[in-house]
């Protein structure tokens, strides 16, 4: 055997150790980590007479097993190109992109293209005309980063930002903000030592659109797995309620409850229902911790509208026996009960569905109605909330890196003041992405191009307060030039945004001269550029980060995971290819344009880390030498702050004593530093905030003054339901993340639930239940096409018994897009449900993706385009 040597790398689906044969430049073997007895000691926690403590390892998911797969596909993109009929001097032939092929041009050519059109438009039309878009999701790294290497190029040359919509947290943010508050976590709940605090007193757990076997809260891989074995050792009761028989079921057993899509917020009031007629909910603390409540008491019961929301009238709308409701409502209140809304605290798909502000207020008046922040009671998803030394700071990936933009990340929160001393390193912020400059929506991106002038409220990751989502935006900005050029990093939103054939036609017209993609693989979007300039994975190029730690509106995230650990990413193999981190593609384009000093300070992307770990905590316990050589550093647990549970402060009417980003440390929104960030202080039944604003009873029609039950207008009671039948649920893909490690030939392809080979091709999977394949003369591995007024789309039957009859159920995020004919209007082999979901926003006001459902109709396909 040749000697490997042993590399620490970090993903979105756990840190791993990279074995690499250094006389070849190759990676031979990548494997979790097992920690040694030099590493902290892991937590221990006592409850019911048993002492628990996790593993001294840590795990990681299909997609990151696969990575050496997805480094060395031969769907890399290998040098800069240019599209053949492309001609920035003379016929750019834009309505032909997604058909022209590419040609090899040299990195010389291509940056000089490339700063030859910024230069061109920057005189032309002046500020804001080049739009720059990154996806939600980057491989890991601080340094690498969006909200660092990108925003410190955006920043330094001039672009615009395409503003991301709070995809994650749509219901949440456009929602429950207004019930309780928590803007800073965009609506999402607090979840600080709520492990040990159900471990030692839940005897209950609701799972409501919630699968943490799948999603991993997010990025902590099976982390939480050994919580949820030891929770049902404990003989904790668990219930889920899915409309798919979703795999944390799966695994635990349980009652599994499927209401119709779009109908949950039926059953949360038949609940509450049987809660306020039984008397069996928390009367005092309703009493004490909310406003409101007796109007929202006379809708449930029918004496606003003449509709008392019966288990019975629940039952006609979701599909779920009377009988069942009341004895999961009765079991509820019997037992100390955690809600897990959503696989993080929080989330959720059916937050991203027309229903979605809705659900997502009633789950918290459901848990609120029984006590929240009581022991044993509190909404709680099992994936965070582990008893980790979070005062240890360490920055995580929306801390703004190395761009300190604090317009467009968290950086102003604390971390640009330790990063940057302003005189020897500076943070770069926006020129044009601020609260008044010039804005796009991510969602609206094709209508900013194709059309004259686009409206919407609300600029999405605002946690400022809650009227800040109210603002009016307009595109073009006043005074600002159209769109000119579009610098894409990625191409996934085919696969991933609302009917996704739109983004296909932005790129085909004369409206858009320009399209630079900076991209590791060639899928999606990524045939649709005019240039396109090769980047490198994280595994390619040095780094930093911590494992699961996203920071920002997602704070002390890290602790979803059994131990924090700390890594320096170690570039394990060159670049593949000629391509190069994007960073250095940045160094690069801002060198030519005389700018590059600005932009990189002289420094490397290691130099970058080493600022950021004198940045950090870990000079105090570690040297960079040492760390250099080791590669990772464990948080120990020993100088862990006294336990705070989530909520228990408002339950006791205390202060604020959680971590995080805590209204105590902002307390503009709060009176002597109690209560909740509502205007009362309480969790508000009625929302002041959206009687202020004073749109609930004339045109937000989705968002009613209180939560309610508004039909989805993309659901049963609509007219499309006669054309198209089938609802289809559409969550987040189990073997990759979004389109991350999808198709590009990896291994992840041959995985047998993810995708089907057929006649060569690998087609994405869409679930129907047998009932419904039958009478369609479906049979199980039959290409079928799904289709409504948006597109059409191929897929692998897989006919089941996990989702009832009249709904399917199709993962999100292909990452490939395969047009069978013309790209944007003909059939997608490539298994983008997304095509098929709908672009209206949540509301005329709430500018979220309701995503999640959708209306179809499914044939076996016949060949056609
Ligand atoms: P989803 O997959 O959208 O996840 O985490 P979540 O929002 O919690 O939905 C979870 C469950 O809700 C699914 O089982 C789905 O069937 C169910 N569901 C959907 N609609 C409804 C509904 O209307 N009612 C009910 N009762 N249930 C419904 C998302 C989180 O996951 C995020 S935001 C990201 S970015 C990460 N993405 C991701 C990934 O792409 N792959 C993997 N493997 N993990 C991931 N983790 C993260
Ligand atoms: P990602 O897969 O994160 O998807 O949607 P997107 O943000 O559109 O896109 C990442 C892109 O960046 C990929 O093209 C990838 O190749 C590229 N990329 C990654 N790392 C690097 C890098 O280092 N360098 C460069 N140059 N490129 C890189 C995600 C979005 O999807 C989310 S977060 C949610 S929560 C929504 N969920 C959802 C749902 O629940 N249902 C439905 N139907 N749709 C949904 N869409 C949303
Ligand atoms: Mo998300």
């Amino acid at each position: 055997f040749k000697k490997l040597t042993r590399k620490t790398q970090m993903t979105t689906g756990g840190p791993v150790f990279v074995y690499v044969d250094e006389e070849q430049d190759k990676i031979v073997r990548m494997t979790p980590m097992d920690l040694d007895e030099n590493d902290a000691d892991s937590w221990k926690i006592e409850a019911r007479g048993r002492t628990f403590q996790p593993p001294r390892k840590t795990t990681y998911t299909a997609f990151t097993a696969g990575f050496k797969g997805t480094i060395y596909t031969d769907r890399r993109i290998m040098y800069p190109m240019k599209r053949v009929d492309f001609d920035p001097n003379g016929e750019r032939n834009e309505e032909k992109r997604g058909e022209s092929g590419y040609e090899r041009i040299s990195w010389d050519e291509a940056l000089d293209i490339v700063t030859g059109e910024i230069r061109r438009i920057k005189r032309e039309f002046g500020p804001g005309a080049m739009v720059i878009e990154p996806s939600s999701h980057h491989l890991w790294g601080n340094i690498g980063y969006r909200h660092s290497a990108l925003f410190r190029f955006m920043n330094t040359v001039g672009m615009t930002y395409a503003d991301h919509n709070p995809d994650s947290w749509e219901g949440f943010h456009w929602g429950a903000t207004h019930m309780w508050g928590f803007t800073a976590r965009l609506g999402n709940p607090e979840q600080t030592d709520l492990f040990e605090d159900c471990i030692q007193n839940c005897e209950m757990m609701v799972f409501w659109s919630s699968d943490p076997e799948t999603n991993n809260g997010i990025y902590s891989a099976y982390e939480s797995t050994i919580r949820r074995r030891w929770l049902k050792e404990l003989g904790v009761k668990m219930v889920f309620i899915d409309p798919y028989y979703n795999n944390t079921n799966l695994l635990y057993g349980g009652k599994w409850f499927s209401p119709q899509l779009g109908t949950d917020s039926a059953l949360a009031l038949g609940i509450a229902y049987t809660w306020l007629t039984e008397g069996t909910y928390d009367k005092e603390y309703v009493k004490t911790h909310t406003f409101g409540f007796d109007e929202w008491t006379e809708y449930v019961l029918g004496k606003t509208d003449g509709i008392p929301k019966t288990t019975e009238w629940a039952a006609e709308e979701c599909n779920i026996p009377a009988h069942e409701i009341r004895a999961l409502a009765r079991e509820w209140a019997k037992n100390k009960t955690m809600l897990a809304a959503g696989g993080l605290g929080g989330w959720g798909g059916a937050c991203r569905s027309p229903i979605g502000m809705d659900w997502a207020r009633l789950m918290v008046a459901l848990i609120t109605m029984q006590g929240l922040g009581k022991p044993g009671i509190n909404m709680y998803s099992t994936t965070q909330g582990v008893p980790v030394d979070s005062d240890f700071y360490f920055p995580g990936y929306a801390d703004g890196g190395i761009a300190g933009d604090c317009d467009n990340s968290a950086a102003g929160a604390t971390f640009v003041y330790r990063m940057f001393d302003g005189v020897k390193s500076r943070p770069m912020t926006s020129n044009l992405s601020t609260g008044s400059g010039v804005h796009l929506h991510r969602m609206r991106l094709p209508e900013c191009v194709l059309d004259d002038e686009v409206e919407w409220y609300g600029r999405g990751f605002v946690g400022a307060s809650q009227e800040q989502q109210f603002h009016k935006y307009t595109y073009p900005a006043a005074g600002y030039s159209r769109i000119q050029m579009l610098y894409k990093y990625g191409g996934p939103h085919i696969g991933t945004m609302g009917e996704g054939n739109r983004y296909a036609r932005m790129y085909r017209t004369k409206r858009l001269p320009f399209v630079v993609s900076q991209s590791i693989w060639m899928e999606g979007e990524v045939p649709f550029a005019d240039i396109i300039l090769p980047a490198c994975t994280n595994f390619e190029r040095w780094d930093i980060g911590e494992w699961c730690s996203n920071s920002g509106y997602n704070p002390d995230s890290h602790n979803q995971c059994n131990h924090r650990v700390i890594m320096l990413q170690q570039k394990c193999i060159n670049p593949v290819g000629e391509s190069k981190s994007d960073y250095e593609i940045f160094r690069a384009i801002c060198e030519k344009l005389n700018v590059g000093q600005v932009f990189s300070e002289g420094k490397t992307d290691l130099d970058w880390a080493k600022q950021m770990f004198y940045a950090s905590d870990l000079p105090t316990v570690i040297s960079w030498e040492e760390f250099f050589e080791k590669g990772y550093y464990i948080v120990p647990v020993t100088n862990k702050a006294p336990s705070a549970p989530a909520f228990r402060w408002f339950a006791e009417d205390r202060e604020q004593d959680v971590r995080g980003w805590i209204s105590r440390f902002r307390p503009g929104d709060l009176v002597d530093q109690k209560g909740l960030q509502t205007q009362s202080g309480k969790v508000e039944f009625v929302s002041n905030s959206l009687k202020r604003f004073g749109h609930y009873d004339t045109d937000d029609k989705e968002r009613p003054l209180m939560p309610m039950y508004i039909p989805s207008w993309e659901g049963h009671h609509t007219d499309r339901i006669k054309t198209y039948p089938l609802a289809v649920v559409s969550p987040h893909p189990r073997f990759t993340f979004h389109t991350h490690s999808d198709g590009k030939n990896s291994y992840v392809n041959d995985i047998k639930d993810h995708r089907v080979l057929i006649d060569g091709f690998y087609y994405w999977i869409f679930r129907i239940n047998s009932v419904d394949a039958e009478a369609r003369g479906i049979k199980d591995g039959d290409i079928i096409k799904a289709y409504n007024e948006r597109g059409s789309v191929l897929f692998a039957a897989k006919v089941t018994e996990r989702i009832p009859a009249g709904t399917c159920h199709c993962y999100e995020s292909s990452a490939e897009y395969v047009p069978l004919g013309e790209p944007g209007n003909s059939t997608d082999r490539g298994g983008c449900i997304n095509i098929l979901t709908p672009a209206r926003l949540m509301s005329k006001y709430a500018s979220g993706m309701a995503t999640e459902h959708c209306l179809v109709e499914v044939e076996k396909w016949k060949g056609d385009n």
